[in-house]
């Protein structure tokens, strides 16, 4: 086997692995695109990874050609290979698998992708980096036949530098799984589907020796005439300046870097017009760095709390919101693209949003580009949800990884103005100890945004109408957010004008959830469950009592759109769908849908 021998000389040549980095804005750099057609092997038993004793492939010093990331062939008729890429099936890259073909609708396991690709870099000292935008959710990456690295979590991007791994011609292999695990984040129980795949771009970039990798350009949080943040350089050759330019605002400022690469900077400037819905102005903002420059669109605002409310430039607003999950209901499958985030947050604009709920977990680029370009305030969310390991140290691993990598891709949106931390997590000493380390993790990051968690309510003891928020999570966040669902979950929508909150903390409340189920097209009395009267009263009726609690800042109704969910079964109605979007899944409106935008149009 001539092929087989020569990639293992090829590959013991090799230097060390590529190291796993984070480099910002991808998408503005000098890109060649590995979306599109890519090949795939399903693989439930893991056949490609595994030999009969049950040991890794490519944990061997001589990796065997049968594993399916050496993208072998026979050199000859007598040659055993029980796998032939070149005549495996196609797939669609960025997407998921379950709505590519019938028999992934509910697969859950491993499956094999493979790209091969020609590439010559533009300048032989040139570095080149592969970047995915998320795969769902446990990637093994394999470069002609040398693993990059292995990347857990579903939402969030990953990268690796390949510059001594490319050749002219180039085999690109992942094995994905998406299993469930008790120990993940999120865990083995959620009401979204598990969509599998590599399901946003992969990208190839191309950058000189020594780069700008990193930067954050934020206003001064108390200082409203402060640009301020860093900017940070990969490499070693670092004798030049750095030039951080807004035509529009006349700045152009050379700066001297540190010995690490690093340049921490402050300006000062009274002609920023604010980011805001009303104003979502977007600054070019250049940097450059010998004869390379790096553009980005960066709004500049401050947002804090002052008591019970939530200060925007300074001034008070009320989030009128909506949640969302990542899925185009008329594809079916994750949302992925720019046209995906046009559709939904288009939708958000038409009911009278300023403000957008993204749940359960960081959702893609495009989607916080678009709430930037749109005029929508974003809250992000990590898939900290429900009942995950708070003891478990992986576990805790995870969910750091996963924040950090949601606040360092977005920390330049203005947009974006809450990191969610969790959601409807039952308290105990471990679980808020997890969150704590968390809520520390982010501050440490990023202190230009508020922090949250999506809690729950309890009832006073002996006072069954008197709903409670007490949670040591409060300690930790800026918000006082809870998913309430009276009049679905909790009694009949009635129930609403019973009801009295105390909330005994003084921070801005948000209503993170509320909402109930309806069948588009299903009518009856508004007390008939799965109708679209039933629906729009309870909206109405919680729309009234919410009206009334102290210190409310704003509220996310759940949701959107209807979406998949395998927890939903109920024939006829539910069908896999979660029902509780204001519009059905092929985009009509319910009635509850008006009861919201005319809320909006009239209050707050
Ligand atoms: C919740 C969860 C959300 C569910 C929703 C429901 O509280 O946060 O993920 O989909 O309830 O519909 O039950």
């Amino acid at each position: 086997m001539k092929f087989i021998i020569f990639l293992l000389v090829a590959i013991s040549a090799l230097p060390a692995k590529a190291q796993s980095l984070l480099i910002m804005n991808v998408h503005e750099r000098d890109t060649t695109s590995l979306n599109g057609s890519w090949k795939y092997i399903i693989d439930p038993y893991e056949n490609g990874f595994y030999n009969y004793r049950y040991e890794p492939f490519d944990k061997q010093e001589n990796p065997s050609w049968a594993g399916y990331f050496m993208d072998a062939k026979p050199t000859n008729k007598s040659d055993l290979l029980e796998y032939d890429w070149d005549n495996s099936p196609e797939i669609k890259v960025p997407g998921d698998w379950n709505h590519q073909e019938e028999k992934f609708e509910y697969y859950e396991g491993s499956v094999w992708y493979r790209k091969t690709f020609s590439y010559s870099k533009e300048a032989a000292e040139n570095r080149v980096f592969i970047h995915f935008g998320a795969v769902n959710y446990e990637a093994h990456v394999y470069l002609n036949g040398e693993k990059l690295g292995v990347h857990k979590g579903g939402f969030t991007p990953f990268q690796f530098e390949v510059t001594n791994l490319l050749e002219e011609e180039n085999s690109l292999v992942l094995m994905v799984n998406n299993n469930r695990h008790a120990v993940d984040v999120p865990t083995l129980n959620t009401d979204w589907w598990n969509y599998g795949g590599i399901t946003r771009d992969v990208l190839l970039f191309e950058e000189k020796p020594t780069f700008i990798a990193d930067y954050m350009i934020q206003l001064n949080p108390r200082n409203p005439k402060e640009i301020t943040g860093f900017i940070q350089l990969n490499g070693n050759n670092l004798r030049s300046k750095l030039t951080l330019n807004i035509p529009e605002l006349d700045i152009n400022k050379r700066f001297s870097i540190n010995e690490k690469g690093r340049v921490d900077f402050s300006i000062i400037d009274s002609d920023i017009s604010y980011w805001s819905p009303d104003n979502p102005k977007l600054y070019t903002v250049k940097l450059s760095y010998r004869d390379e420059i790096l553009s980005d669109q960066i709004g500049f605002r401050t947002i804090k709390t002052d008591g019970g409310s939530i200060l925007l430039n300074g001034n008070k607003i009320y989030l009128k919101g909506i949640s969302i999950h990542e899925e185009n209901p008329y594809r079916i499958g994750r949302a992925y693209s720019k046209q995906d985030a046009e559709l939904l947050l288009g939708w958000a604009k038409e009911l009278g949003c300023n403000y957008v709920r993204l749940a359960h977990y960081p959702h893609n680029e495009h989607m916080i580009e678009m709430a930037n370009e749109m005029g929508l305030l974003v809250w992000e969310e990590v898939p900290v949800y429900w009942t995950i390991q708070w003891d478990n140290e992986e576990t805790y691993q995870n969910a750091e990884a996963q924040l950090t990598a949601m606040i360092n891709r977005d920390k330049n949106s203005a947009a974006t103005i809450i990191w969610s931390l969790a959601n409807e997590t039952p308290p105990s000493d471990a679980r808020n100890e997890f969150l704590r380390k968390l809520s520390e993790t982010a501050r440490s990051i990023d202190q230009t945004r508020l922090l949250s968690a999506a809690m729950e309510i309890h009832s006073k003891a002996g006072q069954p109408n008197i709903k409670m928020v007490e949670d040591k999570l409060t300690d930790y966040v800026d918000l006082v957010s809870f998913n309430q669902y009276i009049g679905w979950y909790d009694g009949l929508p009635s129930k609403t004008q019973e009801i009295s909150f105390k909330i005994p903390y003084d921070k801005p409340v948000i209503i993170s959830e509320f909402g109930a189920g309806a069948k588009k097209g299903f009518h009856g009395d508004s007390l008939t469950r799965w109708t679209e009267e039933y629906q729009a009263d309870t909206y109405e009726k919680n729309l009234e009592m919410i009206k009334e609690i102290p210190n409310i800042a704003g509220i996310s109704p759940w949701i959107l759109v209807d979406f998949r969910s395998p927890r939903r079964h109920l024939a006829k109605i539910q069908d896999g769908w979660n029902r509780k979007g204001l519009l059905s899944n092929a985009g009509e409106k319910k009635q509850a849908w008006y009861v919201l935008q005319n809320f909006y149009e009239n209050n707050w």
